[in-house]
């Protein structure tokens, strides 16, 4: 089976979309419009990330922090996993992805990668990693939740008031006071030292979604807003509108450490409310 094909989820009303590509959930609909957010334009191709659905960012958040030309955000999203499950239950699928020459080159690590995720009246996502080599290692990880909203601008998300953030559009480090993020143009946060669950009130379409979060220590949000959006020539035109990100990870001081064959594991449940 190519890393291309798409594999199909499905529980009761529940409907998902998975590929071995990037170990990568793209679609996920709860008996309503969809839940997650897929570029129109997104590129279907080995080495090139999904744009929407979850990527899986491994093992570096953000643009390469050596400053070596390597991949923003690391290679896990660009690489073909292998499915570990048997394709015996509609409602799961399980992809692995291991250290080999290419991403040694990259990042001199053994490792080990499983991604699993199971529709049920939520979309359960899960990461764990493990160090297969013989020396400590640090490394950044995160869902890079991409949600669907009918209106960016009727949007406001809740959940991250008093935690501290490091704004990447507009430089500094912060405390949130509001209640809730609101978006008036590109918004480019990342929350650190926060496990609280985050509420997405899309007023538009008039329901909640809702990324709660287990081992994670990081959520970003992020919306690249107009000008930044044209930049993007995997997202269709005007489709920043309607896209959201709250992504669940461990990242900056945040980040994991791990000791030869230990593991660590992260899990995000994402659902819609009304
Ligand atoms: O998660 C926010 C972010 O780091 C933004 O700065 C923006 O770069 C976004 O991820 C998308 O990154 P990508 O590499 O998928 O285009």
């Amino acid at each position: 089976m190519s890393a291309l094909e798409p594999i199909v989820l499905r529980a009761g009303a529940s409907e998902g979309e998975a590929y071995a590509h990037g170990g990568h959930v793209t679609r996920y609909a709860a008996d309503g419009p969809p839940v997650l957010f897929l570029s129109s334009a997104t590129k279907f191709a080995l080495g090139e990330p999904i744009r929407g659905g979850v990527p899986v960012i491994f093992p570096w958040f953000g643009d390469d922090p050596e400053r070596r030309g390597r991949p923003a955000h690391g290679f896990a999203r660009r690489r073909a996993w292998r499915r570990l499950d048997g394709g015996h239950d509609p409602a799961y699928v399980a992809f692995e992805l291991t250290d080999d020459l290419q991403t040694l080159a990259l990042w001199p690590h053994r490792f080990g990668l499983v991604l699993a995720a199971r529709l049920g009246n939520k979309l359960e996502v899960s990461l764990r990693v493990e160090n297969r080599g013989a020396a400590t290692f640090t490394c950044e990880t995160a869902l890079h939740t991409y949600l669907t909203v009918g209106d960016i601008a009727q949007t406001a998300v809740a959940g991250l008031q008093g935690a501290h953030f490091q704004d990447k559009a507009f430089g500094g480090d912060h405390v949130d006071h509001r209640p809730t993020v609101t978006f008036t143009g590109e918004v480019d946060r990342t929350y650190t030292g926060t496990t609280t669950p985050c509420r997405v009130l899309d007023r538009a379409r008039g329901r909640t979604l809702t990324v709660a979060k287990d081992g994670s220590r990081s959520t970003v949000v992020w919306n690249p807003g107009p000008a930044k959006a044209a930049r993007f020539r995997d997202l269709g035109a005007g489709e920043w509108q309607r896209l959201v990100c709250v992504e669940s990870g461990n990242i900056g001081p945040d980040a994991l450490q791990l000791a030869p064959g230990a593991s660590h594991t992260m899990r995000v449940w994402i659902g819609a409310d009304g």
